[in-house]
């Protein structure tokens, strides 16, 4: 009995991410719930820059490249092009989603737009080195933070979640994260619904992943998983922030 497969929606292309870094987690679990869902043939992803720039090398459905933060535009156009055709999806990182791309993140939301977006929040800039980013805690040390991130001089981290689930438009909001088996599980679950909901036409679904960035941090990849527990999850608590469609199911 097979007990555990590489999933078809990935490559067979070793990835580059660093030791420990949580990105690869992720894209097994995306690559999943392509497989289950049965839409590799219709999918198509959108990577911008970011450590997962070359994701186009790991998935094995369609993916297009968007400039920094553009990714929700471009899969804006992707899906309203063949609506009935094309699963959408952005994979996006913090700096991508929550600073250049702001913009583009929250008319999207509001807008609910059909896609579905994978939001890698790992609290830095991972590919350029380690500057801080919008999401970066206060305290954290960076490249750019070297006392760490002063709340006066630097203000405060965004909380994507949050700050989106104050708009009408979106479906589906969510944070998880996957440094131990249980929270990956959870995040597999997410990540199945948010894509699950544009097959059904539900609209705009976001699922945040804490994710760890052991080399920009300065850990082992150990202590970067317990980073995420003991620093990270306070700060971002973990859970359903928008269920449009399960809210309206209560009221009924
Ligand atoms: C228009 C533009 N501005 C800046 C950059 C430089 N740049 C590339 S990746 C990146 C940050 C990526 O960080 P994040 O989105 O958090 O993803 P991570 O690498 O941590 O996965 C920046 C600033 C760029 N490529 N294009």
């Amino acid at each position: 009995m097979v007990v555990f497969d590489k999933p078809h929606a990935l490559t067979d292309a070793p990835m580059h991410y660093c030791p420990g870094c949580t990105h690869g987690i992720v894209h097994r679990l995306v690559a999943e719930a392509i497989d289950e869902l049965g839409i590799e043939g219709k999918t198509i992803g959108v990577a911008p820059v970011g450590c997962s720039v070359m994701a186009y090398n790991y998935f094995a459905c369609d993916m297009i490249e968007a400039a920094h933060g553009r990714a929700p535009a471009v899969a804006t156009g992707v899906k309203r092009a063949d609506p009935e055709n094309h699963i959408v999806f952005t994979y996006q990182g913090d700096g991508d989603l929550a600073s250049i791309g702001m913009a583009e993140t929250v008319h999207a939301a509001a807008r609910n737009e059909n896609i579905t977006v994978i939001f890698i929040n790992n609290a830095i800039y991972g590919m350029t080195g380690g500057q801080m980013a919008p999401t970066s805690l206060p305290g954290q040390v960076t490249q750019t933070s070297p006392y760490g991130r002063d709340t006066n001089h630097c203000g405060f981290p965004i909380k994507v979640c949050e700050l989106l689930s104050e708009l009408d438009g979106p479906e589906y909001l969510t944070r998880v994260t996957v440094n131990n088996p249980k929270n990956i599980r959870v995040a597999k679950a997410a990540i199945k619904k948010a894509f699950q909901n544009q097959i059904d036409g539900k609209g705009f679904s976001l699922v945040e992943v804490l994710s760890s960035c052991p080399t920009n941090w300065g850990m082992t990849p150990q202590k970067a998983l317990q980073w995420i527990d003991e620093k990270m999850i306070p700060y971002y608590p973990l859970g359903v922030y928008k269920d449009r469609s399960a809210a309206k199911e209560e009221t009924k």
